[in-house]
Order: structure tokens, then sequence, then C-alpha cells
């Protein structure tokens, strides 16, 4: 199986420390990164048997923990960009970095988005950046839940940093929000994106706010808008950094990194940071717990008998209690 493989690799090396790793980019290391490649493929391919061998395996990852950095913002706004210059300035600091480019308009699985592949390639031959781009894939879910998994792999396989860069405005941002530890959104000045992101209700959602492209107009009034609609109201919560950046002058990135940095120190180090990852952790798990429970619920129901179905259908019983008997007879199986 292949996340056997992975753990294996990954049993070989946890004696080693994290920066003979960086350094020496060691054989172990590279089979490494050639496993997280083939147990994402796995979990593109076959989520639920991936899910069930993730859920039983013990780990032990190769401390300190990864850091997930959530990129998101709308198609254009430079993210890969940014993150190309991202991975730049933590490879120069030594921490290798994984870059899962979510991409729900391509139909490829596995394969790499042009842009990002053309945006990010300086890093192709360095082994201590992982790249890779996930398309998606069914209706139900399997984007998300692949990603989640690609995420938690990269982290159990050591990478210092990983970068998650979604696309959008709505659900995907609130999903991010879920996974990252670091949430970053990026807009451009004067676009009007921040009337838009108003109106989803996402503008509180974000730890960092950059503006990018600042080379191609002021930044300054977005700067204010955001300043004005984003403080919080608790003096003790994080307040969300506020930076105007310039991909393509290469300008802003050095405060970005810094920002990211001062985010986590916050969240390792500040009660109300504890408070925050603790809830991420339990939305993460009742997330897992759902995903595991759905597939043999459903199937241990199979269908809705026809008895309940006509009686919603005559507007007899709502479907609630419907649902209601049908889970009471499912634990009464599982039991
Ligand atoms: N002028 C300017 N163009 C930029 C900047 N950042 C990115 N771009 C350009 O914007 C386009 C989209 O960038 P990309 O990083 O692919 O955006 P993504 O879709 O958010 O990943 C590309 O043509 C980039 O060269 C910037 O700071 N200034
Ligand atoms: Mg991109």
């Amino acid at each position: 199986m292949i996340i056997q493989r992975t753990l294996d690799v990954s049993q070989l090396t946890k004696q080693l420390t994290g920066d003979s790793l960086v350094e020496g980019m060691s054989d172990a290391w590279r089979s490494r990164v050639r496993a997280l490649s083939r147990a994402i493929t796995f979990l593109e391919n076959d989520p639920l048997l991936a899910m069930s061998v993730l859920g039983n395996a013990q780990f032990e990852t190769i401390a300190p923990p990864s850091r997930v950095i959530g990129l998101t913002g709308l198609p254009g706004s430079g993210k890969s960009s940014l993150t190309n210059l991202m991975v730049r300035s933590l490879r120069k600091a030594g921490k290798t970095v994984a870059v899962l480019a979510v991409d729900p308009s391509s139909p490829l699985s596995g394969g790499a988005v042009l842009g990002d592949r053309v945006r990010m390639q300086e890093h192709f031959r360095d082994p201590g950046v992982f790249i890779r781009s996930m398309g998606s894939r069914g209706a139900l879910g399997g984007v998300a839940r692949s990603t989640r998994g690609a995420v938690r792999l990269a982290g159990i396989l050591g990478f210092d940093a990983i970068i998650v860069e979604t696309v959008g405005i709505g659900q995907s941002e609130s999903e991010i929000v879920e996974l990252a530890d670091t949430t970053v959104l990026v807009l451009m000045p004067n676009s009007g994106d921040e009337v838009q992101l108003m109106k989803a209700g996402v503008l509180q959602l974000a730890d960092i706010y950059v503006i990018n492209k600042s080379d191609l107009a002021s930044p300054a009034r977005m700067m204010n808008e955001l300043h004005e609609n984003t403080a919080p109201s608790d003096p003790e919560a994080w307040c969300p950094a506020i930076l105007p950046t310039s991909a393509t002058n290469e300008e802003g990135i050095d405060k970005l990194v810094a920002a990211i940095q001062s985010h986590a120190a916050y969240e390792q180090t500040h009660p109300k940071g504890l408070e925050v990852r603790k809830q991420r952790a339990i939305k993460e798990i009742l997330r897992a717990l759902h995903n595991v429970i759905e597939p043999d619920f459903l199937q241990a129901i199979e269908k809705v008998p026809a008895e309940q179905l006509n009686e919603v259908v005559a507007g007899k019983r709502p479907a609630l209690a419907i649902a209601y008997e049908l889970a009471q007879k499912f634990t009464r199986k599982i039991n």
C-alpha cells in the first residue's frame, strides 16, 4: 500500500533532525518527497480507502509541527507569484516547503496548472520544495478532502511550511480558514474586491490581508477600508496585518513572511491563540468524523424506505423526523 510505504520512509528518517535533512537533502528526504507525491495520487484516486489507511495509522511526525499557510483570493490576484517569492524567502531561511495549489477549474488531477508551473519554475529542481497542483474531482468534495489529506501528509513527512493556494470567494475561503494556521487573503488595489468580500461576509476571516499589484495602483484606499473593517473588537485578539506587495517588483515579501511568523508566534504563545487552535482542531475532527461516518451510514441505510418517503411527500411527517428514525436504525446496527 502506497501510504504504508510512506510511513516506512518516515520511520526510517525519524532520527534525523530537520537541519541535517535540509542541508544535505539526504536520499531519505528525496524518497519521502517521492512518497508524498505517490500518496497524494492515492488520495485523489481513492479518497475513502486512503482515509481509512490514514485514519488507522499511528504517525510520528518530525518536530516541530509544520506551519500551514492558506493563500486565497480571486484568480489573477497574484497568489502563485507571491507563493513563488515566499518559497524563495523560506528556502533562504533553510525551511522545506510544500506547495499545494487547488484549481477547481482544472479538469486535470495531479497535473500542474500551466501558469503555476511557469511562476514556480525556479523551485522545481529543488528537493526542498514540493509542488503539486490538485484539480477538481467528483462532486462530493473530493478536492477538499484530498487537499486536506495532502496537507496532513506533507506535515507528517516533515515539511516546515505548507502553502495551500485556493481560488475564490465564499465556500472555499471558509474551508481554507479551517485548514490553515494562517490565512492570507490576496487582493488587488481598486478592484472592488473588498465590496464583494464584505457582501460574501468573508472579510473578517483572514489573518493577513495582502494588497498585491500595488505597483499598478495605490493601495492606500483599500488599506484604509481594510483597517476599518477588520480591526477586532477584542483587544486580546489577533489584529490582522494589512500589507501592500508587488510580486512583480519583489516588494513587501519579507514583511509578508514576517507577518506570517508573527501570527504563528501569537497562536503558539497567546492564550487566545491556543483557543483558536483548539476551535480549529474541533472543526477538523468533526469534519473528519462526518467523512468517516457518512459512507457507512449511507451504505447501512441504502435508501429511504418507501413508506417513510411517502409520509414526507404527503406532508404527514417532516424530513427531519425520518432522518432521526433512520439514524436510530443505523446506531442499532453498529452497536
Ligand atoms: N503588475 C503586477 N502584476 C502581477 C503582480 N503579481 C502578479 N502579477 C501578474 O498577474 C498575473 C496573475 O498572477 P498569478 O500569480 O498567476 O495569480 P493567481 O491566479 O492568483 O495565482 C500574472 O500575469 C502575473 O505576472 C504584481 O505585483 N504586479
Ligand atoms: Mg495561481
